[in-house]
């Protein structure tokens, strides 16, 4: 057993029958995630999410709403969620101009029958309250240069932008946009800050290990998600993308 396997928490979970739809959005907003199981059979869960948090943005096609996440051929090599490694703690969208997702939605239609491809999550805002002052403000106000993966990039689908890793807002909540990947000009502050916010991740995750027809929910302008490697190439999931509302 590794030190991970210690520290991993099982996430805050609520049996669907107990779930109280008109409460999601504030039980989103103080906890930032929530992993909803035993959903019924029948059950459309992106109905369900753009009626409870908001309307569901296009995925990066442009026009799909509910995107696969399965192992395909061709992305073996690259960075990318369509395959079965590891991937890096991360926000959705960070190399978008304007403001990324407020939810992701991951629906489990087939989970792995294997050991690991849990998806992880970890709070950003935690992590950041980590940091010194300094540091925060420096993220604050140094703009990087946000890129899409190697796997997005492939598809012709890459997006750069350019911003700071956390912008704060008059009136709004702060986003936190960051990859560990992805970010084109990393200077000495930027890989010493990807590295504690690793370490943090590690430190802190929470691992979701899906059942068939569960529902994992998150703020992404404030936590970070990742995943373990797997092997069992039949796992997939979908995953909807919910705008700020
Ligand atoms: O496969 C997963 O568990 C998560 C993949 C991912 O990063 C995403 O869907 O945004
Ligand atoms: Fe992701």
């Amino acid at each position: 057993m590794t030190d991970t396997d210690v520290t991993a928490r099982a996430p805050y979970r609520v049996a669907f029958a107990e779930l109280d739809p008109n409460a999601l959005r504030a039980e989103l907003e103080e906890r930032g995630y929530l992993y909803i199981d035993e959903v019924p059979e029948g059950f459309d869960h992106a109905a369900f999410v753009s009626e409870h948090l908001g309307p569901l943005l296009p995925q990066w096609d442009g026009v799909t709403t509910i995107w696969s996440i399965k192992p395909e051929a061709g992305f073996e090599e690259s960075y990318h969620s369509n395959n079965t490694k590891k991937l890096t703690p991360h926000t959705e969208c960070f190399e978008w101009e304007g403001v990324p997702p407020k939810y992701l939605g991951l629906w489990c239609l087939v989970p792995n029958a294997d050991q690991g491809g849990q998806t992880t999550l970890t709070d950003g805002f935690g992590f950041l309250a980590s940091l010194t002052e300094a540091e925060r403000e420096r993220l604050r106000t140094q703009v990087y240069q946000f890129v899409s993966t190697p796997g997005l990039q492939q598809l012709d689908m890459g997006l750069t932008a350019a911003h700071p890793v956390l912008e704060e807002r008059a009136g709004s909540g702060p986003i936190l946009r960051f990859s560990c990947r992805c970010i084109a000009d990393v200077d000495e502050f930027c890989r010493s800050v990807s590295h504690r916010v690793q370490e943090y991740f590690e430190a802190h995750k929470i691992e979701v290990e899906f059942s068939e027809r569960s529902l994992l929910l998150w703020d992404n302008h404030r936590f970070l998600h990742s995943r373990n490697a797997f092997q069992d190439t039949r796992r997939h999931l979908q995953r909807v993308w919910v705008a700020e509302q």
